[in-house]
């Protein structure tokens, strides 16, 4: 966890500024660490940035468009200095991913302090946030059980919302998969899936919505607005799991592709088959212009180690990640080359 003194000064920051602008990751940690932010300011502009994407100079126009005061970066794992430089804006980037070296930013993350010890950075916002927006726990607990955390907040959690979060909880997949609390995970996921225009009329909602069952149980004119963007996307990721989970086979590798042109759902796949298979080395790619953007999964093994062997084997591509979860973006041409040196790792 970052030191108090941190959380003091992030707090500092978002109370001295009037009009700041939020930039978030477009996964559950990225999207509720922002909801939580603003509902605290309740002020600002906002924008998500894909997940592949680093935040780099192509994002200066939405700077300069919405003149902000202040830049929160939340969950980038990469920001350019060039973007740094440019946006003549303090900045202050709240990110959990292995550290990285910027100068002109204020940098706040845990594992600066200690490499091993990354909270979501759902689970620092709401230390921010927590004097003030207790009622918004579970807002925090769908970014952190989003990217595979257990954390003692669950018992408060508990303590509130007893059905969405069961005693017999264990493990991370216990909780995304066998939990209502893993709905709103996939609920929050589904958000940040299609159009633009339709994501953000979403978003807006959730800034408004007060209670997870306002969702689940579609109790408001929001609660139901976003439930059924849900059960839109739902319907596409269930046609793509049921594809993936046929071609399982004896191999240690579970291969999945699909071209899909709007929609990514390549980390959604990977997480669920992870849970359904989880002796496997799971590869779920997105075929894009030429090349195979994939997200992989496996438990036996550091995932980084085998990335790497495969780039200095000659394989063009790059991508990183966690211990057990990466990404990376390998040429199409590369692609079978890459996955011998997968199933020579294993
Ligand atoms: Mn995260």
């Amino acid at each position: 966890m970052l030191p108090q003194k941190d959380i003091e000064k992030i707090r500092e920051e978002l109370n001295h500024c009037s009009a700041p602008l939020f930039l978030f990751d477009d996964d559950p940690d990225g999207l509720t660490s922002f909801l939580l932010l603003y509902r605290q300011k309740q002020a600002g502009d906002w924008s998500f940035i894909k997940a592949s994407a680093e935040l780099g100079e192509e994002f200066l126009q939405k700077v300069h468009d919405s003149k902000p005061d202040k830049i929160f970066v939340l969950d980038k794992p990469i920001v350019s200095q060039e973007f740094i430089d440019q946006a003549k804006v303090p900045i202050i980037w709240i990110d959990h991913h292995p550290p990285v070296k910027r100068h002109n930013v204020k940098y706040f993350n845990p594992r600066v302090y200690d490499f091993n010890d990354s909270p979501s950075t759902s689970r620092l916002c709401y230390e921010v946030v927590k004097q003030d927006l207790q009622q918004d726990l579970w807002i925090a607990m769908i970014g952190i059980t989003g990217d595979w955390q257990l954390t003692e907040l669950s018992e408060e959690y508990r303590k509130q919302f007893p059905e969405l979060y069961p005693e017999n909880i264990r493990r991370p997949e216990d909780a995304l998969f066998a939990s209502r609390t893993g709905q709103l995970v996939r609920i929050f996921s589904s958000v940040l899936k299609g159009k633009t225009s339709e994501v953000k009329k979403c978003i807006r909602q959730l800034m408004e919505i007060k209670d997870p069952y306002d969702i689940l149980e579609q109790r408001t004119k929001e609660g139901i607005y976003v439930y059924r963007h849900y059960e839109k996307v739902a319907r596409e990721y269930q046609k793509l799991l049921a594809e993936a989970k046929e071609q399982a086979t004896d191999d240690k590798l579970l291969i999945y592709s699909y071209t899909e042109l709007n929609t990514s759902f390549t980390s959604d796949l990977s997480n669920e088959l992870l849970y359904t298979f989880p002796d496997k080395f799971i590869v779920v790619c997105r075929n894009k212009s030429g090349e195979m953007k994939c997200s992989l999964r496996y438990a036996g093994k550091r995932i980084q180690p085998i990335l790497e062997k495969a780039f200095s084997a000659g394989v063009r591509g790059y991508g990183g990640g966690h211990d057990h979860a990466c990404g990376a973006n390998i040429k199409e041409d590369d692609f079978g080359k890459f996955l011998d040196v997968v199933r020579d790792s294993l």
